[in-house]
């Protein structure tokens, strides 16, 4: 689960209210009308994006997952490990560990020495993380890290060890290109020469596949997009009404992106009594809840052309909808 803010502080995600509020009441005075993304992410809506993850249409796990199961050894040349080196093994959003699972078995099963350090905002992922392992890999030493990812970085930095990092499941297509940019600048600053990264992306490709991951016939995107106001009512003592509202996808196959809206369904004013203000909804008129940045060779290029990282591999699942980069520091 990753509720990453560029410049998020710890823990400021769920639990910092002044934030929510700050965050909410910009989004919905800028025009066109936004929701942070993060925001999706309470109990609910994390049940929800694991619901997400397991739909036929959502294609991205199954994608990443194939490369995990069936290119283990391409990916594990790539990582480039000395054969006798103690290495750590940093996964940034970890959630519940589907994909790395096949690698550390793989890892596991050819004596490779290293620590898996797993870190995510929600304790309670980790905790069932580490169970599992513990369980199904006992021989890999798991060392959980609950909390902001650069503060973790931070005080990884102390042990010296050859690091690789995972930043999996096109977690990083949230950000803008700017925003993934700076992202990745500033883990090159937390790494050494010769550690890696990788990034794995969801890749360009037709509108009849991409959309419907994210307008799935069952409607549990749509949930997923519109509880954020849900989440609004309670925690701000707000009054969408939900039935007034709805899920409005769109792709543009050209630039690669897909964006998530919210469409009111007519004209309409919504008091947030946590802000103190009413916002005006016209009807067909979108608030933006999310950009899916989908990737190709050029923009990887771009975006990590002025960080501390060169690209040297590329691992494509077997239909080329998703790809893991190998980058070195
Ligand atoms: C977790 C950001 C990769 O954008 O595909 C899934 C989130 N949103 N369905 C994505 C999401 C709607 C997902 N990421």
């Amino acid at each position: 689960i990753v509720k990453n803010k560029e410049v998020a502080q710890e823990n400021v995600i769920c639990d910092d209210l002044e934030q929510f509020k700050t965050d909410i009441e910009n989004g919905l005075q800028e025009n066109p009308k936004t929701i942070p993304s993060m925001y999706f992410y309470d109990k609910k809506g994390d049940a929800l994006f694991q619901e997400i993850m397991n739909l036929p249409e959502y294609y991205l796990t199954r994608s990443e997952l194939d490369i995990f199961k069936n290119k283990t050894d391409q990916l594990i040349k790539a990582m480039d490990l000395q054969a006798d080196s103690y290495f750590e093994l940093i996964e940034l959003g970890a959630g519940d560990g589907l994909k790395t699972k096949e690698l550390l078995k793989s890892l596991d099963t050819n004596n490779f020495k290293f620590d898996y350090f797993p870190i995510d905002i929600s304790s309670n992922a980790l905790d069932l993380l580490e169970k599992d392992l513990n369980e199904v890999l006992p021989n890999v030493s798991v060392k959980t890290k609950q909390g902001d990812y650069f503060k973790v970085l931070d005080a990884l930095k102390m042990s010296k060890k050859p690091k690789i990092i995972l930043f999996l499941g096109s977690n990083i297509g949230n950000m803008t290109d700017d925003l993934a940019s700076a992202f990745i600048s500033k883990l090159g600053a937390n790494l050494a020469p010769g550690d890696k990264l990788l990034l794995g992306v969801d890749l360009i490709k037709s509108k009849d596949i991409v959309l419907p991951a994210y307008d799935d016939s069952k409607g549990v995107t749509a949930a997923f997009n519109i509880n954020v106001l849900e989440r609004i009512n309670t925690q701000l003592d707000a009054n969408f009404d939900l039935s007034q509202f709805k899920h409005s996808p769109e792709y543009n196959e050209k630039e690669g992106i897909a964006i998530s809206f919210i469409e009111s369904k007519s004209d309409q004013t919504v008091a947030v009594k946590a802000i103190g203000k009413s916002f005006h909804f016209e009807k067909g008129e979108k608030i933006q809840t999310e950009v899916s940045r989908k990737y190709n060779d050029v923009l990887i290029s771009k975006i990590i052309l002025n960080t501390d990282f060169k690209l040297d591999t590329k691992i494509m699942d077997n239909k080329a909808y998703f790809a893991d980069y190998i980058l070195t520091r």
